[in-house]
């Protein structure tokens, strides 16, 4: 009888991932006069016509895991949660909340909040510090929406030359979200900044000690109270037109248009005004890039010692081919779409031209629809390859600033910044 039911199992397991596959089995195979009707069977083999792989740069090779409110994801580290998002995530403008990628510092993070208890304290250096309740918040102050990238400052870290320490990204810890919330500047005011005070610090929910003991116990970022992103900021309480995931930050988090993720404060519990510069282990020594042109330097310049820092800011402008990966070969003369994202901290996408030569010549694509100087733009454009051959895809955007994507890269100790122009080959196969 068990034994039955495991067969039962058995077959029917292997006819689900007989159907899934057989696209993939016909791809590979392509060629072959028909598929094997009564043995569904994964390939065991490297077939003929697989191409060289994915950019192997593109996700950090980690194992993939299921957490709460998640999608099947790439873990980097489980303590602290890092997760990041697998390439094909990135095929549309909005990045899904169950495939947003995750990363926390500290090890204690939240896993419930009782929402009639909490309070999103606003405190310090302001007249009437308030502790605004989750219907207050949403009630009291007018919504906003805007289409925002949440990236992490070391998108991208694993392709540094020499390697640098810390979470070894692919090109996964980014994302697009619509956010809605209240304007920070409204809470601000609510609250009455006093004169002279110099900056606005935020603190999450999550504690314990940071990697290799560093850091305080709290996760604490600072903005100048004179940076005009200050009037950009938004306190969302909503993600994709849902509650943010736990993992996400939930119930608010802040949304810093154009600037890189590590101001983008989840779980946020406090808004504290100062009237001395915040000199927290996250503002004085994590974060901080070189004071230099793109915020690079050489690994010469940084062992000299003088190398002054500033805290990161605004992203700069990227750009991703998503489809084809590279992981099939394609046989000449077939209509591929190539396509993918790209966006800009300072500015919306002018521009995204594709090579097909490696970036010896370059033609505009196609943009999707615009959802906003911060938002990721889709793009795409309809390429057949003539012959059988490598071929290398070259992506590059400009942004409404005119900022290109430069073919060069970047070197900072924090791995931070990256921004050359992505490449996959894409292999040609002779299908007659
Ligand atoms: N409370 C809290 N907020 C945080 C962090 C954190 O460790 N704790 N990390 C920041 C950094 S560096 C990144 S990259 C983003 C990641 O956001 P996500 O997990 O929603 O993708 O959260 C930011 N906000
Ligand atoms: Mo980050």
């Amino acid at each position: 009888m068990a034994e039955n039911i495991l067969k039962t199992n058995r077959r029917k397991w292997l006819q689900t991932i007989g159907a899934s596959s057989a696209a993939i089995v016909f791809q590979q195979f392509f060629g072959a006069t028909r598929l094997a009707a009564q043995e569904p069977s994964v390939p065991k083999t490297v077939p003929d016509f697989t191409g060289p792989g994915p950019n192997p740069y593109w996700n950090s090779p980690g194992q993939i895991v299921t957490y709460a409110q998640k999608a099947p994801m790439i873990l980097l580290t489980d303590r602290p949660v890092q997760l990041e998002s697998p390439r094909r995530t990135f095929l549309s403008a909005f990045t899904p909340n169950e495939a947003f990628f995750v990363r926390w510092h500290l090890p204690v993070i939240p896993n419930t909040v009782d929402l009639k208890a909490w309070r999103l304290h606003v405190e310090g250096n302001v007249e009437h510090p308030l502790a605004l309740g989750f219907p207050e918040l949403m009630t009291r102050f007018k919504a906003v929406s805007l289409a925002g990238v949440n990236q992490c400052s070391g998108n991208s870290r694993s392709v540094f030359q020499p390697r640098v320490a810390g979470g070894q990204w692919g090109n996964g810890a980014m994302g697009n979200a619509l956010w809605t919330g209240v304007r920070l500047r409204e809470i601000l005011d609510a609250a009455g900044v006093k004169s002279g005070s110099l900056q606005v610090q935020f603190e999450g929910l999550d504690r314990g000690v940071g990697p290799r003991g560093l850091g305080s116990n709290r996760f604490m970022k600072s903005l100048d109270l004179n940076n005009p992103v200050l009037d950009e900021c938004l306190v969302a309480y909503s993600m994709n037109h849902e509650p943010l995931p736990m993992l996400n930050g939930f119930p608010v988090r802040l949304v810093v248009p154009g600037y890189f993720a590590t101001y983008w404060m989840k779980g946020l519990t406090s808004i504290r005004v100062l009237d001395q510069p915040d000199e927290n282990f996250w503002m004085k020594a994590a974060y901080r890039v070189p004071d230099t042109p793109r915020n690079s330097i050489t690994p010469e310049e940084m062992k000299s010692g003088k190398v002054a820092t500033i805290p990161i800011a605004r992203m700069p402008v990227r750009s991703f081919l998503i489809s084809p990966d590279g992981s099939s070969k394609v046989p000449a003369g077939f209509p591929l779409r190539l396509q993918g994202v790209a966006f800009s901290g300072t500015g919306g996408i002018r521009k995204v031209e594709v090579s097909a030569d490696g970036g010896a010549s370059w033609r505009d694509a196609h943009l999707g629809e615009d959802f906003g100087a911060y938002s990721f733009r889709t793009w795409f454009s309809d390429w057949t390859p003539p012959r059988a051959g490598k071929y290398t895809v070259a992506v590059r955007a400009t942004d409404a600033k005119g900022n290109v994507q430069p073919d060069t890269g970047v070197w900072n100790p924090g791995g931070y910044e990256w921004n050359k122009i992505e490449r996959q080959e894409i292999v040609v196969g002779d299908a007659s």
